[in-house]
């Protein structure tokens, strides 16, 4: 059977650069049907937004509590478009399936550092057409540092649904960024400031477009600097970040464990 496990050339590049790629390790007919269940799950949200939990802003960012998400919404003044959904995988029985699939459990194992991994986080980014805004450059590891405290271990997995390109506001990752943990922030800048890199910490002339086609998997650590540019393209950009742990711990804003590779003979 084939094996999803590191190679020595991508631990390498682990170690050197914080991340690696591997294209299309999901075939059009896959990606067509986590496109479709992605979708279910926008509709689904937006439905359980517009029907209740609650809704606030920071820094200007609108946030919605529903449906056991946090729904994030576009910047533009009363825009319903979705930003962000976090977590997401319980809103689709096809997600779930994939948070199982070898293809990310096997990987997940050597980047944790333990055969035995669970969910940490998970989110559905969507960078619609020519609304999809910019992430500025931040490491995920201080947004989690209040948490949890094994912030080396929570490597992230981004799955692409779309063809990601510059156009359309691909991830960019820093190069060599993640040696130093977590980075200092831009205090002054709102209550978010703190969550975003300072520049002067990062060597931004070694970021990284990451151009990948849909159905490819970028495997990057949680200290690595990255953000991308707005959407300028009638193209969208979805995609899935999903975060992995060892198992034995509970979830970022689930009061639970969710073991992953459960299904049987998946390795
Ligand atoms: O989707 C993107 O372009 C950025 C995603 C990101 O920075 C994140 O999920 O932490």
């Amino acid at each position: 059977m084939r094996t999803h496990r590191l190679a020595p050339a991508e631990h390498r590049a682990w170690e050197r650069d914080g991340f690696f790629l591997r294209s299309r390790a999901f075939g059009p007919e896959e990606v067509a049907a986590l496109r479709a269940a992605a979708e279910r799950v926008a509709a689904r949200a937006e439905r359980a937004a517009a029907q209740g939990g609650h809704g606030y802003e920071v820094d200007g960012n609108r946030y919605h509590e529903a449906a056991g998400a946090t729904i994030q919404f576009e910047h533009g003044p009363g825009s319903r478009c979705i930003r962000v959904i976090e977590p997401f995988h319980h809103l689709d029985a096809e997600i779930e399936r994939v948070l199982d699939d070898p293809r990310l459990v096997e990987p997940m194992r050597d980047l944790v550092g333990s055969e035995s991994v669970s969910l940490f986080t998970d989110k559905l980014n969507l960078k619609r057409p020519r609304e999809g805004s910019r992430f500025r450059w931040h490491q995920d590891s201080p947004y989690w540092a209040h948490f949890c405290g094994h912030l080396d271990r929570l490597p992230n997995a981004m799955l692409a649904l779309d063809d990601a390109s510059e156009e359309n506001g691909c991830l960019r990752v820093v190069a060599g960024s993640h040696t130093r943990g977590c980075l200092p922030g831009l205090e002054g800048e709102g209550r978010l400031g703190p969550l975003f890199t300072d520049p002067r910490c990062f060597d931004a002339s070694r970021q990284v477009a990451v151009v990948m086609p849909a159905g490819s998997l970028l495997f990057f650590s949680p200290h690595t600097v990255h953000g991308s540019e707005s959407n300028r393209s009638d193209a969208a950009r979805r995609a899935f970040v999903i975060t992995y742990q060892p198992a034995g711990y509970r979830m970022f804003k689930v009061d639970a464990e969710r073991r992953a590779g459960r299904a049987p003979q998946n390795v």
